[in-house]
């Protein structure tokens, strides 16, 4: 134990504090697997006093800290492979208050997304934010991230659910932010600054998060599509004819992958493409209108088979195709891309990068599927077997570098959800003006004065 971490001890003596080689390399990562995980210790503190005498201490003794909720992160935010201390928010997990009037749920930044789902559902509400890492993923992260997800399309991202935080900045003072107020114009609105920062202006350390009424009855089609121009137009379809509470794409690909691990084939036949699409079916008409909307398809060509779930255990396997598809790469240690156009934008910016990426990548297996309902892609291009990472790597980031002159051209994203953390980092002006970026760092020194905030994520201070 190094003297810095002894004097950690000494002031902290009840904090959970850890050197040992297999927690290093635990906390160490996030699920890019990119980066060697080196850190000086994991801390596991129990309270906000806690959590605040370690950033007064890293500010003292001059350690960088990295904030850690699920570490299911995909950008690579969570990493410590320089000698920082990990603090992980594992510990603080706690429901703390349930507001009935206001119709908010306090938690530790620790609680995992699930706990918090079946924390609402219990109270007869719901919080809409929802994807497969919700078993494991934290609501810190959630919010570092400003996470989407399946249903953003309906519900929006993370950051319209955050009613208030507790955060304690890098300098180390504890903040209250907007006290869960619905209406508030007294000056600018810190809380929003915390919302998808990826850790580098302090550590959310609790969340009030606003509920939503416990959702509609609904109904699960899946859709086989026979070419990417159609997809958009299917999308029109529906959004014109029922409330849409997701509308989700995949290739032919990502459901082999998928049901490689298990699960039927949902159609006799294989098809390019697939949509997974949930829509309310509260009253008799909106049943009629799904319909209505797939017979349109149908008949117009954009649509050349499809199902639709008639139990919930049914809905729940047509959504696994959909759901299944990055643990089913995860062998594949997949180079990522998760970007954005504005919906309008996505008929060319698909046509666009389906050309790019089919003369790109003529050796490389090319997953795609995502949420086209909100503009958003992921392409996952397949590392071969036996070819080294760091080559693989490296010829993806050329791939990246066209991808995002188009998304330039575009108006779009790097990253529409993941968030820039080291992985993004060196396409970030692909997206944000130098000046926005310079405004970042402002807003970084006036929080993290000493830089110690996750130091070398989203952007190099
Ligand atoms: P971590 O990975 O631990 O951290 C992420 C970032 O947040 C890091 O920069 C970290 O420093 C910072 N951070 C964490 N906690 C705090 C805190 N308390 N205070 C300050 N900073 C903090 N993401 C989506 O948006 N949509 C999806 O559909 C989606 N699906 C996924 C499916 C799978 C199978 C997996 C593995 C991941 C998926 N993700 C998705 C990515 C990931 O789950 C999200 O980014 C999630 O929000 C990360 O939460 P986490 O607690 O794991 O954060
Ligand atoms: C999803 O939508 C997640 O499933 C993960 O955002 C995307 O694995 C990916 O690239
Ligand atoms: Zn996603």
């Amino acid at each position: 134990m190094t003297d810095a971490l002894i004097r950690l001890r000494d002031r902290l003596p009840g904090l959970r504090l850890s050197t040992d080689p297999g927690d290093l390399e635990h906390y160490g990562r996030d699920w890019t697997r990119r980066w060697t995980p080196a850190p000086l210790a994991v801390a596991l503190p129990a309270s906000v006093d806690e959590v605040q005498a370690i950033v007064r201490w890293a500010n003292d003794e001059g350690v960088a800290v990295v904030p850690s909720g699920g570490r299911t992160g995909l950008s690579g935010g969570a990493v410590a492979a320089n000698g920082e201390l990990v603090l992980s928010l594992e510990r603080m997990n706690r429901v703390l208050d349930f507001d009935a009037i206001d119709r908010t749920l306090t938690v530790q930044a620790g609680a995992p997304l699930e706990a918090v789902q079946n924390a609402a559902r219990e109270r007869g509400l719901a919080y809409p934010v929802d994807f497969a890492a919700r078993g494991s993923c934290s609501i810190g992260g959630n919010i570092a991230t400003n996470a989407g997800g399946i249903r953003v399309i309906r519900y929006g991202n993370t950051r319209e659910w955050v009613a208030g935080l507790k955060v304690v900045t890098g300098a180390g003072d504890v903040l209250e932010l907007n006290r869960a107020l619905v209406k508030n114009s007294s000056g600018y609105d810190l809380r929003h600054l915390f919302v998808a920062s990826e850790g580098t202006l302090g550590i959310i350390v609790e969340a009030t998060l606003r509920l939503a009424d416990p959702p509609p009855p609904t109904s699960v089609m899946l859709l086989a599509i026979p070419s990417f121009e159609h997809l958009m137009q299917v999308f029109a379809a529906f959004r014109e004819r029922v409330t849409l509470e997701a509308f989700e794409f995949f290739t032919d690909r990502a459901i082999e992958h998928v049901l490689a691990h298990g699960g039927q084939k949902p159609f006799d036949d294989a098809h390019p493409f697939y949509v997974v699409t949930e829509f309310a079916v509260d009253e008799e008409a909106s049943m009629a209108a799904a319909m209505a909307a797939f017979e349109h398809c149908v008949e117009h060509g954009l649509v050349s088979d499809g199902v639709i779930s008639q139990s919930d255990a049914q809905a729940a396997q047509l959504w696994r195709l959909r759901e299944g598809i990055t643990e089913s790469l995860a062998k594949h240690v997949p180079y990522k891309n998760d970007v954005s156009v504005r919906i309008s934008a996505m008929p060319a910016f698909l046509a666009e990068t389906q050309a790019l990426l089919g003369e790109a990548y003529p050796q490389f297996e090319v997953v795609w599927f995502g949420h086209i309902g909100d503009g958003n892609l992921h392409i996952n291009v397949l590392k071969p077997d036996g070819m080294a990472n760091a080559a693989f790597v490296a010829d993806c980031e050329q791939v990246t570098r066209l991808l995002s002159d188009a998304l330039v051209r575009h108006g779009g994203s790097i990253s529409a959800e993941h968030g820039i953390g080291l992985v993004k980092k060196s396409y970030l002006l692909g997206t944000r003006s130098a000046g926005e970026v310079a405004l970042m760092r402002g807003i970084k020194r006036a929080l993290d004065p000493n830089a110690l905030m996750n130091p070398g994520k989203v952007f190099d201070a």
